[in-house]
């Protein structure tokens, strides 16, 4: 038996444990029972991590379409034809007529080359990953309030702190090891407020439950500022030392007293003031939230709220506070920092500044980088249907079951000259393609991930990869030594990592021998940094903290009459996105084994429907049929459909409007009907 200690490839909370294998495969799993975060506990998909790896459905070698079949074809080749095909996109139309999108499944290492093929090799700043999706909210609001986009303080001030504000995170399911720090800590005394109308198993220890409409946020967030002013109970000394701007907040906010937000939100004015004097009344207060407030097409308006109360309260810099956003995907966190993203370079260096593009235009031995602005995923599937995308790379994604609006992300990639994409399983999406790319999966490879809290840890080779499946990392030197750049070559991903903090001041003390054993959180800038636990201590990272006031912009599509239903969309516990690993991953697949819609009773009764019967979702741009799930987790008038299914593929529903700012999309309320199919 052998025992492999690396990072689990399902959530941003980076639990640490072993994996275990014999003659070359994996058996099992075992916990880190020292790792801060994890201590020795793992969530049910984290103990199954292994089981997808060895399945037969593993993409063994390269794949080529001919004639509208795939054939098998040797690295060479389909390296060859890879790298030709996307020179000749990049010569006929231009460098931005590529898009490429990155993976935050895939390693930091890996992210940092792809940033560098899409920028230094084919010279486009069109390179993005799920974070917009996601987060993308997050990195616009938070750096513009506070100077970073990521969570200010670690997991484990969860234990310091006496008051948790829980809003748009369904965490015991999605962060279930953060989840059950909270449950902790309630249970040590803290007190909790859970925003969400859903009943979410939070809610059941929570001291206040807050149901408010999707997407109210604002009203109640400006209405909770409102009674903490007018009730005395904003932090002055910490406003004036370290904030700014703090006038036009309160305009804005005096505009919203309860028993108005209460008309927007389906709120008593009661319950808004409760709730303001609770987090006021905490000597450390820490706001925690995910999707439920940045998937919306005013979603950085959220992220600002959020920020304007915990500065408003004096929320930020200490143990026990400040703005958490619990980043999704085992690296998503690093896929931003590794900058596979259109505005930055690794470190959120700004692409739009001459002076980072030469510095990395030095470090990379290339003549010049790209200075047109890149496009964000969402924008860039926009372009393909006008046909000014023309080539994508995609490395680890799935967008045709995880974009919103179904149709539109199918008539995106149709219509494209040149698909290539690079996975471990043959997904939806990789049936698209006109090349497919065989990945080595986490278990197969070394690198580092950088969990939610910042904290960059080592991912370690336990067995090999299956057939000719390759690291990511290895694919893309190979890839961009074909298109012409023959001075990459790096004899393991440490190597890479160094590259990286010699460019990346955020990471610039980060080296392998300094990760054992439970990595070190950014940033971390010199070999004696020992890293940040908490950030904005003294002062923020743009100096002083800045309120952003906003004004309430309702959701893009509200019920009407042939839509009288908001849905909503999200995740369960047993699995993950699109299903690629949890859905091959047997005993996770036995627990929820299809697509079902959440109904409340009392419009269950109202439509006929019972209890698994079988219904019809429509929207304005699709229909699915699911099993109905009759549960006063929602509430009446709201269904919610997790997005795991290609058999009920919710997003067959969603709208693709997109967040102004951030480019997310709304994917947490559009219109649809539900009926009974007889
Ligand atoms: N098991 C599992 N875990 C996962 C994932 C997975 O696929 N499966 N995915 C990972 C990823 S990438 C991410 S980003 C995270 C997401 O983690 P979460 O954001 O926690 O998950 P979601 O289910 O998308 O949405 C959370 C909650 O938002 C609520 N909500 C909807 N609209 C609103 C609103 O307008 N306001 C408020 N306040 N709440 C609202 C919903 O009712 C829902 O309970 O999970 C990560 N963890
Ligand atoms: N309706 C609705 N849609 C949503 C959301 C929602 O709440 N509602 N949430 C959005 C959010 S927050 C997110 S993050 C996105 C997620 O959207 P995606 O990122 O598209 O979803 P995943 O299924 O996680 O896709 C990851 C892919 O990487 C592959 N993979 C795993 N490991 C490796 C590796 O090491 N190398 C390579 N090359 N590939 C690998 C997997 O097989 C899988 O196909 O979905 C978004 N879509
Ligand atoms: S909480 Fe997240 S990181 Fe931890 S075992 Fe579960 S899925 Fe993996
Ligand atoms: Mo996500």
């Amino acid at each position: 038996m052998k025992r492999t200690l690396t990072v689990c490839p399902y959530c941003g909370t980076g639990c640490m444990f072993y994996l275990v294998s014999q003659g070359g495969r994996l058996v099992g799993v075992e916990p880190s029972s020292t790792h801060p975060v994890s201590r020795g506990a793992l969530c049910v998909k984290g103990w199954n991590a292994y089981a997808f790896v060895h399945h037969p459905d593993r993409l063994t070698t390269p794949l080529i379409r001919d004639h509208g079949e795939f054939r098998p074809a040797t690295w060479d080749e389909a390296i060859a034809t890879v790298a030709t095909a996307l020179k000749s996109v990049q010569e006929r139309h231009g460098a931005d007529s590529l898009m490429f999108a990155s993976s935050a499944k895939a390693t930091n290492e890996e992210n940092y080359l792809l940033m560098k093929l899409a920028r230094g090799v084919f010279g486009t700043n069109n390179i993005d990953h799920c974070a917009r999706l996601c987060h993308s909210s997050t990195v616009t609001g938070l750096t513009e309030a506070f100077g970073s986009g990521a969570m200010t303080n670690s997991i484990a001030c969860l234990d310091d702190s006496d008051l948790i504000f829980v809003i748009g995170s369904n965490t015991t399911e999605q962060h279930p090891l953060i989840g059950s720090r909270i449950m902790n800590a309630v249970r040590g005394g803290a007190r909790l407020i859970v925003a969400d109308n859903r009943r979410i198993r939070l809610s059941r220890h929570a001291d206040l439950h807050l149901r408010h409409n999707n997407g109210s946020d604002v009203p109640l967030l400006n209405a909770m500022m409102q009674v903490i002013i007018a009730e005395g109970r904003a932090d002055r000394a910490f406003m004036e030392s370290r904030t700014e701007n703090y006038p036009a907040l309160a305009a804005t906010v005096a505009q919203w007293p309860p028993e108005r937000a209460a008309a927007v939100t389906g709120l008593t004015p009661e319950e808004i003031v409760a709730a303001a004097r609770l987090f006021a009344g905490a000597r450390a207060a820490m706001l925690v939230y995910s999707m439920g407030i940045t998937q919306h097409s005013h979603g950085v308006d959220n992220v600002r709220s959020c920020a304007n109360l915990a500065l408003l309260t004096g929320n930020v810099g200490r143990p026990g506070a400040g703005v958490n956003p619990l980043r999704g995907q085992n690296n998503v966190q690093g896929g931003c920092d590794m900058g596979a993203l259109p505005e930055f370079y690794s470190g959120y260096q700004q692409a739009a500044d001459p002076l980072v593009r030469e510095k990395f235009a030095r470090g990379w031995g290339v003549s010049s980088l790209p200075a047109t602005p890149g496009l964000p995923l969402t924008r860039a599937m926009n372009a393909a249907t006008e046909g000014r995308i023309k080539g994508m790379f995609i490395m680890g994604e799935n967008p045709l079951l995880s974009d919103p609006d179904q149709a539109h992300a199918l008539r995106a990639l149709e219509s494209l000259e040149l698909l290539v994409v690079q996975d471990i399983f043959l997904t939806e999406t990789a049936r698209l393609a006109h090349l497919v790319l065989p990945a080595a999966c986490f278990a197969e490879k070394e690198g580092t991930f950088t969990n939610t809290e910042r904290r960059v840890q080592r991912v370690r080779k336990a067995v090999d990869p299956p057939g000719e499946a390759r690291p990511d990392w290895q694919i893309l030197c190979d890839l961009a030594r074909s298109a012409g750049y023959k001075e990459i070559s790096y004899a393991a991903p440490h190597e890479i990592m160094a590259e990286i903090a010699a460019l990346t001041p955020l990471y610039g003390g980060i080296s392998y021998d300094r990760l054992e054993p439970h990595g070190l959180q950014w940033p971390c800038t010199t070999s004696d940094d020992p890293g940040t636990p908490i950030l904005h201590r003294e002062h923020f990272t743009r100096g002083r903290g800045r309120f952003i006031p906003v004004e309430y912009r309702p959701s893009a599509e509200l019920p009407d009459e042939e839509y009288p239903f908001v849905l909503t969309t999200g995740r369960s516990y047993f699995h993950w996105h699109t299903g690629s690993m949890t859905r091959r991953t047997h005993l996770l697949d036995r627990e929820e084994r299809s697509p079902f819609v959440e109904l409340n009773p009392h419009d269950a009764a109202r439509m006929g429907v019972r209890e698994r019967e079988m219904t019809q979702v429509t929207s304005r741009r699709g229909s699915i049929l699911l099993a109905a799930r009759v549960s006063d987790i929602v509430p009446p008038g709201v269904l919610f459909i997790p997005f795991h299914f290609v058999e009920g593929a919710a997003n067959a529903l969603t709208n693709n409007v997109l967040d102004p700012e951030s480019s997310i999309p709304e994917f947490k309320v559009c219109a649809v009907s539900i009926r009974r199919v007889p």
